[in-house]
């Protein structure tokens, strides 16, 4: 099996992508793109949208990582990224979707943000990237790249409010699936790939760590992703934690 994985460095469903083929035993390549020129990359490649994951597998073009979840099930049944039992499987999926749809979003946005307003942190996540060009160099001409990124993404004081807003409720969803056994059971499945790696991007932000580790939510990334790159310093104001600071004293 002749497997490529297109990614972005610290890109959280890139990294669900990667921990599952490793999680699978599947050996692969890896290609990381530049933020934004990945997408004109990937369209360029052929691949039907533009972001990343991507991944090429036998000439295959499969791309999304609910797709790619689905994929490495078919061509490497074991160990399962889905329970036999179907209430068990619509109970994943339900968690997968959450993950990829929502909470996905709710951490880029962040991220972005901070990182157009300081872009010191960057160098942390680009740890082990394979750009192609030196690190430096990379880092130096970034600007434009993280300015476009931000606003691609919308991140903006309004939704990055708003995100940090829903975010309480969002925890205490994880913690209820991991307490129904849906989520950090014995045997990782799809929902504990997709979901952990937006909470290990989210433990990169100072500002968010302490609302995460201490509640069941905080144990799945430390197991499923704990070599996720990244530290940004505080830099969230402090009114815009307070609803996060609320719920996670309630939890
Ligand atoms: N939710 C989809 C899409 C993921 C997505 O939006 N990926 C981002 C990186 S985290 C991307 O490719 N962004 C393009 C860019 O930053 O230019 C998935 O899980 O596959």
């Amino acid at each position: 099996m002749k497997v490529r994985l297109y990614t972005i460095p610290a890109s959280h469903p890139g990294v669900t992508a990667q921990l599952m083929l490793e999680h699978k035993g599947i050996p692969f390549k890896r290609t990381d793109l530049f933020p934004v020129l990945s997408k004109g990359i990937l369209r360029a490649m052929r691949f039907p949208r533009n972001t990343v994951p991507a991944m090429k597998i036998d000439g295959r073009r499969v791309q999304g990582s609910r797709e790619i979840a689905r994929e490495l099930d078919r061509v490497r049944p074991e160990p399962p990224l889905f329970p036999e039992d179907p209430e068990r499987r619509a109970a994943v999926e339900e968690a997968e979707r959450f993950g990829d749809e929502q909470l996905q979003h709710v951490i880029r946005q962040p991220i972005w943000w901070a990182l157009r307003k300081d872009r010191s942190p960057l160098r942390s996540f680009s740890e082990g990237a394979k750009l192609g060009v030196p690190i430096d160099l990379a880092i130096r001409t970034a600007a434009p790249i993280v300015a476009m990124a931000a606003r691609l993404n919308e991140a903006d004081d309004e939704n990055v409010r708003a995100d940090l807003a829903e975010l309480g409720g969002m925890l205490q969803r994880i913690d209820d699936w991991i307490a129904a056994g849906v989520l950090n059971g014995e045997q990782l499945n799809a929902a504990d790939f997709q979901i952990a790696t937006s909470l290990a991007l989210a433990r990169t932000m100072h500002d968010l760590r302490p609302a995460i580790d201490g509640r069941p939510a905080g144990e799945l990334p430390r197991r499923v992703a704990p070599d996720f790159p990244g530290e940004v310093p505080p830099i969230i104001p402090a009114a815009w934690l307070e609803p996060l600071r609320a719920q996670s004293a309630a939890a």
